[in-house]
C-alpha cells in the first residue's frame, strides 16, 4: 500500500544505511567510488558528479512527494529551471505566464534568448489566450501557480490539455505550493520544479533546487545535461533539505494557518490597500485556487497606502519580521519586491504587472501568530 506523504517526507529513499545501519541518511563527503575492476562499480557509484548517494536519498524522496517517478537535485532553483531550459535547440519558442520569478525572466531573456531561443510571456490566468499565441516552434508552457510575487493562479488542468493537443511541454514552479498543497503531475503537469532553497529545505540555510517527472525520456535528457554541464549539488546541503523535508507537512500547515490570520488582520487595517492571498475570497482565483490545491500556502502580499515612504518606515520599523530576499524558511521574511528580488524585471514589466512601490510581500513563518500580527500592527 502507497504510504501518506507525512510518510514518505521522513522515510522515502531514507533508509537505514546498509553497512553500519544508521538510521539518518550519511552524508556522502566523497569525490570518487572505488572500482572492484575498471567499470565494474559498487552501486552503480563511479564519481559524484554524476551519482552520490546522499542525493540520490534526496532525489528519491523529493520523486515520492510530488506523486512523480524521478526526481534530480540541483545546486539551486535556477540551475534546475536553466537545465530543463536546455533541453531545448535554438529557434524553439517558450510560452511562459507573465508573473514569473524575476530570476527566471532574466536567465530567459538575457542568458537563452542570446541563444536564439524565444520567449513570450503572457498572463495564464486566463488560458484561452494562451491558444492564439501557440506557434509552430513551441515546445514548452512555462507555469508558475502561486505566481512570485503576485500570486495569481492558473488553471493547471486547463493549461496542460491545451499544452497536449498541440503536442507541447509543459514546466510548472512548484515552489510557492509544495508538493504538500499541490501535485502538478497529478494534474498533467510534465515537469516540475523548484528552488528547495525554499519551503522544502525551510531553514533559510542553503541554497537549492529540484526536478520531478513521470517520463522517463525527460528524466533521462535531463539527467544527461545535468551531468554534462556539472549542475549538481554537494551531499551536505543534499543532507540539510532531506532533514529539512521531514518536517514539511507541519510546517506548511502552521505557515497556512498562520498567514491566514495575517492576510484578515491585513485586509481591515486601514493602512492597507489591498492584500493579496490565494486563501481570501477577494483574490480573483480563489475558487480555482481551491479546487487545484490542498491548502493556499504562507506567502502573502499587500499594497500599503502612501507610497515608497510608507513602504520604506514600515519595514524599517518591523523586529520579528526579517527584512530579507527569499521565503519559505520557520523564520517570517518581509521584503519590497521592486527595490529587492525584482529588479531585473525592466521598469514597464514591472508597471505592467503591478509591482509597484506600494507592494510588499511577505513570506509568514512558524513563529506565535499573535506576536507576528503585533508587529505589524506596532509597525503600520
Ligand atoms: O534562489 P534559487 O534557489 O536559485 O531559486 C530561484 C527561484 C525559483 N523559483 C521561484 C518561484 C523563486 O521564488 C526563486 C527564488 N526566489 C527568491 C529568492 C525570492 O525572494 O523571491
Amino acid at each position: 500500500m502507497k504510504q501518506r506523504f507525512e510518510t514518505r517526507a521522513i522515510h522515502t529513499g531514507c533508509e537505514p544505511e546498509p553497512v553500519t545501519g544508521a538510521v539518518v541518511t550519511p552524508i556522502f563527503q566523497t569525490s570518487t567510488f572505488v572500482q572492484e575492476s575498471p567499470g565494474k562499480k559498487k552501486e552503480g557509484y563511479a564519481y559524484a558528479r554524476t551519482h552520490n548517494p546522499t542525493r540520490t536519498a534526496l532525489e528519491k524522496n523529493i520523486a515520492s512527494l510530488e506523486d512523480g517517478n524521478y526526481g534530480l537535485a540541483f545546486p539551486s532553483g535556477m540551475a534546475a529551471i536553466s537545465t530543463v531550459t536546455q533541453m531545448l535547440n535554438a529557434g524553439d519558442h517558450v510560452i511562459s505566464c507573465d508573473d514569473v520569478y524575476s530570476g527566471t525572466f532574466r536567465v530567459f531573456e538575457k542568458v537563452f534568448k542570446r541563444q536564439n531561443l524565444e520567449f513570450d510571456f503572457i498572463d495564464l490566468t486566463k488560458p484561452h489566450s494562451l491558444e492564439k499565441q501557440i506557434k509552430d516552434n513551441t515546445k514548452i508552457i512555462w507555469l508558475e501557480s502561486p505566481s512570485n510575487p503576485l500570486l495569481k493562479i492558473t488553471d493547471i488542468k486547463s493549461i496542460t490539455n491545451i499544452a497536449k493537443n498541440n503536442n507541447i511541454l509543459t514546466v510548472i514552479d512548484n515552489t510557492f505550493a509544495t508538493p504538500f498543497f499541490q501535485k502538478p503531475l497529478n494534474l498533467g503537469v510534465d515537469i516540475v520544479v523548484h528552488s528547495t532553497t525554499k519551503y522544502l529545505n525551510g531553514h533559510s540555510d542553503i541554497i537549492g533546487g529540484a526536478v520531478v517527472t513521470n517520463d522517463r525520456e525527460l528524466y533521462d535528457k535531463i539527467r544527461f545535461i545535468q551531468n554534462a554541464a556539472g549542475s549538481v549539488p554537494g551531499p551536505f546541503d543534499c543532507f540539510l533539505v532531506l532533514r529539512g523535508i521531514k518536517t514539511l507537512a507541519i510546517r506548511m500547515e502552521r505557515h497556512q494557518e498562520n498567514a491566514m490570520k495575517i492576510a484578515q488582520f491585513l485586509e481591515k487595517h486601514t493602512k492597507v490597500r489591498k492584500v493579496i492571498y490565494p486563501g481570501l475570497k477577494s483574490h480573483p482565483q480563489y475558487e480555482l485556487a481551491k479546487r487545484q490545491m490542498s491548502g493556499f500556502g504562507g506567502i502573502i502580499s499587500f499594497f500599503i497606502k502612501g507610497g515608497l515612504d510608507a513602504s520604506r518606515s514600515f519595514l524599517e520599523r518591523v523586529e520579528i519580521f526579517s527584512l530579507a530576499e527569499s521565503l519559505g524558511g520557520v523564520e517570517s521574511l518581509i521584503e519590497h519586491p521592486a527595490i529587492m528580488t525584482h529588479t531585473s524585471l525592466p521598469k514597464e514589466v514591472k508597471e505592467k504587472l503591478g509591482i509597484s512601490d506600494e507592494l510588499i510581500r511577505m513570506s509568514v513563518g512558524i513563529e506565535n501568530v499573535d506576536d507576528l500580527i503585533d508587529d505589524l500592527e506596532k509597525s503600520l
